[in-house]
């Protein structure tokens, strides 16, 4: 009722690029001392990165409250060759009538409103319905991909002639995009991550708002479009509130010394400008061959550069050495000048030091968007999901270059180190996409600024939550 303090029950889903934007949010109203916040907990988590940022949030705020979600045995085996982040997905959207009564019996004050992860929206919109509770939807892709999930649905219903996949979509308003630039499982309409994303996007339109980790000068059509329902008539308030603030921001475990030989501590010996920070996310399936020819690519191109390093989808199990994969003698022969880890970076951290030069980037949302933030010019090669989407989305903003040719993950052919070494090269020493980038970060800073379209979206949502 009005007037009565809120309580925010928050449904995570998994991997790291839907946990870490949804704890960044998590924690901006964590800040706020009249409003309750309560996260469902997954257990299992499905990685190890996962379960640290988890207790690091609980750590840093004591008075989040904690709801454990126990899941349904799930038969993994139906779904031979799948991503691991995306079965968690579906085990989670089988077990997700056990929200309700978390939900519903959830710790006093009652429940208000619910938060919850695009990835399972199709089943929590109903029950916030039934429960009477306001549903908001937490997107964790960027405003042109919402515009695809939104508009998906209609796109299928009006075609006359249905393909094995959904074909080229030209969503209205905002821009076509061709089959091959969509999200690999979307060329089979019988693909269990099809499948969901069909039923997100029908049930979205019944969410009380979305909240979106961009800006208005990032993605000014894609938001004007969803916004003013040339997408799909009647949608829900859409508030951008990005670029969101690290969830460890302001508290007390933010500031630690950074110990000799960490990524940090090296790139402060480093030239201003001079390092190619390096990375392809999480659970990117970069193969053996492939990591080779960025290796040699590197090491050709003469750059100092620093590389997270990933070689399996899910963390748990990686005891691989960098020898195994870079092949032997690389690391010395690249000593001083390159530094390759596979451990967990600050990846936001990096990104604002001033020796990092250039990003190559596989052009995840959330990277791209700590990137822009930064002012940090991208080299985008995206590699699966919605990257290209997202790569369309930096070509387009100016503040990085999209290597649209450059292989996509099921397709054979390798980007030799000679196409890498001249890229690289070419982009360090861009001048005009250093301007673009630069000036983006401007816009970035001004977006979440007290005033700022970001800020007064958050603003918007807080004030959502009290009526
Ligand atoms: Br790896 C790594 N440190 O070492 P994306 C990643 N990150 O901070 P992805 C680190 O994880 P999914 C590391 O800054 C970004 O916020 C990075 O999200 C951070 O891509 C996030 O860029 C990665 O959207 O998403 O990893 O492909 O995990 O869902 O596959």
């Amino acid at each position: 009722g009005s007037g009565a303090r809120p309580h925010v029950m928050f449904i995570p889903s998994a991997g790291m690029g839907h946990l870490l934007p949804f704890l960044r949010v998590i924690a901006a109203l964590a800040r706020h001392d009249d409003v309750d916040v309560s996260v469902v907990t997954v257990l299992p988590t499905v990685s190890a990165a996962e379960a640290d940022h988890l207790a690091g949030l609980f750590a840093a705020f004591p008075r989040v409250r904690r709801a454990d979600l126990h899941l349904l045995p799930f038969d993994a085996s139906e779904f031979p060759g799948h991503d691991p982040f995306l079965l968690r997905w579906e085990a989670l959207r089988r077990s997700a009538h056990l929200l309700r009564p978390l939900i519903a019996c959830g710790a006093a004050p009652r429940v208000s409103a619910i938060v919850t992860d695009v990835t399972l929206a199709s089943h929590v919109i109903p029950i916030s319905k039934e429960l009477n509770v306001q549903c908001h939807v937490h997107f964790i892709s960027c405003a042109t991909m919402l515009s695809l999930l939104a508009y998906i649905p209609v796109h299928l219903d009006s075609k006359a002639e249905l393909g094995p996949g959904v074909g080229d979509v030209d969503i209205p308003g905002v821009r076509r995009i061709p089959e091959s630039y969509l999200p690999q499982p979307l060329r089979d309409l019988n693909n269990v991550f099809t499948k969901q994303f069909i039923d997100n996007g029908r049930e979205i339109i019944n969410a009380d708002g979305i909240l979106v980790n961009t800006f208005d000068a990032l993605e000014p059509a894609a938001l004007a479009a969803l916004r003013d329902g040339k997408v799909v008539p009647g949608f829900p308030p859409v508030n951008a509130i990005g670029p969101l603030d690290s969830h460890t921001a302001s508290t007390a475990n933010a500031k630690q010394s950074e110990p000799a030989g960490s990524p940090v501590a090296w790139l402060g010996e480093q030239p201003a400008r001079s390092v190619v920070y390096v990375a392809f996310g999480n659970r990117s399936a970069v193969s053996r061959d492939q990591l080779r020819q960025i290796a040699a690519g590197l090491e050709a191109s003469g750059c100092r550069f620093l590389w997270v390093l990933k070689t399996t989808t899910v963390d748990k199990d990686d005891n691989t050495e960098v020898e195994d994969v870079l092949g032997c003698g690389f690391l010395e022969r690249v000593r001083g000048r390159g530094l390759v880890t596979k451990a967990w970076v600050d990846q936001e951290a990096l990104l604002k030091h001033p020796a990092v030069g250039l990003f190559l980037s596989h052009s995840g949302w959330n990277s791209v968007v700590e990137a822009a933030a930064a002012g940090m010019p991208l080299l985008a090669w995206p590699r699966g999901g919605d990257q290209r989407v997202n790569a369309m989305v930096v070509a387009s903003g100016g503040f990085g270059v999209w290597m649209e040719h450059w292989s996509w993950d099921g397709e054979d052919r390798l980007v030799t180190g000679e196409e890498i070494r001249e890229k690289v090269k070419e982009v360090m020493s861009d001048a005009a996409v250093r301007v673009r980038a630069m000036k983006t970060g401007e816009e970035a800073a001004k977006a979440v600024a007290e005033g700022g379209t970001s800020y007064r979206s958050m603003q918007e949502f807080i004030g959502k939550l009290r009526a």
